[in-house]
């Protein structure tokens, strides 16, 4: 049996998307070729990191229905507070994919200028905030800033974001209780890949879903097909909806299947089955989509080949650009850290 054949077909039905889901055709395509980019870069991203031009890489294959539909549901007003493989939210925002990769090699153009983790990139201009690698914490971050939107009558919502793991830390359960008392504008996404590094989900909690875990702040939470873009779309779009409208906050749990090693510092034939692979690839977000335009003839063969095409090229110019630009001067380590730089700082 092919990998084709083992593919878990989308079943919708294109009238009924007319009719519950305006605009699909157009959000689907550009929304697969988004996952096409994402894709792109992880590949050129891993393989530079092997090749030491790139310090650290967490990539987000498997996981890009995720970041796509909730980016396309979302608008300009709202707040993302990432976990660490959401950077293609801010890439679908419009925050530049060379900004992005100035980031990743640490050059000057990098707006955190080297001083961040790599894959852990600020963009300001779309309401994207660098997340901390302590796990959770990025929860109880974003339900601050939804304190502050209902305090400040401010428009827009947060999604907070994070892994199966993190459901287990304290900023989890601290968060979604405060969100739930004080009725905050924010929608908790746990994209549970099923994995914590080598930490199987059965292993790490005792309830069958996690979204179960909502229930006990007053929220509603829901498991949702994480490896469906239309799904993940349809979800967020109608969680934002209700949560704009006063109804307070809520919890999404999508189900997914991490593809690659946790990060470029793991190596997971040490701890997952032989089988997890076919088992992964049978709900490979980007074939399960693309397999769909294909059948509803919104996008065409050639079509299909010219993404691809176009997206190595605009992440290999972006790798280009990156690769040339100078590294921050040291001198500027305090700049935007003091107001005044301290006696004996670099700089003064
Ligand atoms: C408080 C804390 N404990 C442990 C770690 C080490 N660590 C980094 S990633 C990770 C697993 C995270 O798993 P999950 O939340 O499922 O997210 P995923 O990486 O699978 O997306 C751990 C334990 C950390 N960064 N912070
Ligand atoms: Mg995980």
């Amino acid at each position: 049996m092919s990998p084709d054949d083992a593919l878990v077909p989308l079943t919708y039905d294109p009238t009924e998307l007319d009719r519950t889901l305006p605009g699909w055709r157009r959000t689907l395509v550009d929304g697969y070729r988004w996952m096409l980019l994402a894709r792109a870069l992880d590949r050129r991203m891993l393989g530079l990191q092997r090749q030491g031009r790139v310090g650290f890489y967490g990539p987000a294959t498997g996981q890009e229905a995720v970041s796509v539909g909730a980016a396309l549901a979302l608008t300009p007003d709202d707040w993302v507070f990432p976990g660490l493989r959401e950077q293609l939210i801010a890439l679908v925002r419009g925050h530049p994919l060379t900004t992005y990769v100035h980031h990743l090699f640490a050059t000057d153009l990098d707006p955190a200028r080297g001083r961040q983790m790599p894959c852990h990139p600020t963009a300001r201009d779309v309401r994207y905030v660098s997340m901390s690698s302590v796990i959770g914490t990025q929860i109880t971050q974003g339900v601050g800033c939804a304190y502050a939107l209902k305090v400040k009558h401010q428009p827009g919502a947060v999604l907070a974001f994070f892994g199966d793991g993190a459901t287990s830390a304290n900023d989890f359960h601290a968060g979604l209780n405060l969100a739930g008392v004080w009725r905050l504008p924010i929608l908790f996404c746990c994209t549970n890949n099923q994995w914590a590094i080598s930490q199987p989900v059965e292993r790490q909690t005792g309830v069958r879903e996690l979204a179960q875990k909502a229930a006990a702040y007053g929220l509603p939470g829901r498991r949702v097909d994480g490896t469906d873009l239309i799904a993940v779309y349809r979800e967020v779009r109608d969680a934002l909806a209700r949560i704009r409208s006063g109804a307070g906050p809520e919890m999404l749990e999508f189900l997914l299947y991490r593809m690659t090693p946790h990060s470029s510092s793991d190596d997971p034939t040490r701890y997952q089955a032989a089988d997890w692979m076919a088992r992964a690839s049978a709900r490979d977000p980007v074939p399960r989509v693309e397999r769909f335009l294909l059948t509803t003839g919104l996008v065409t063969e050639e079509a299909r080949d010219r993404f691809a095409e176009e997206v190595e090229r605009e992440v290999r110019s972006a790798v280009t650009e990156a690769e040339s630009a100078p590294a921050p001067d040291p001198a500027s380590l305090f700049s935007d850290v003091f107001a005044s730089a301290s006696p004996g700082s670099i700089g003064r």
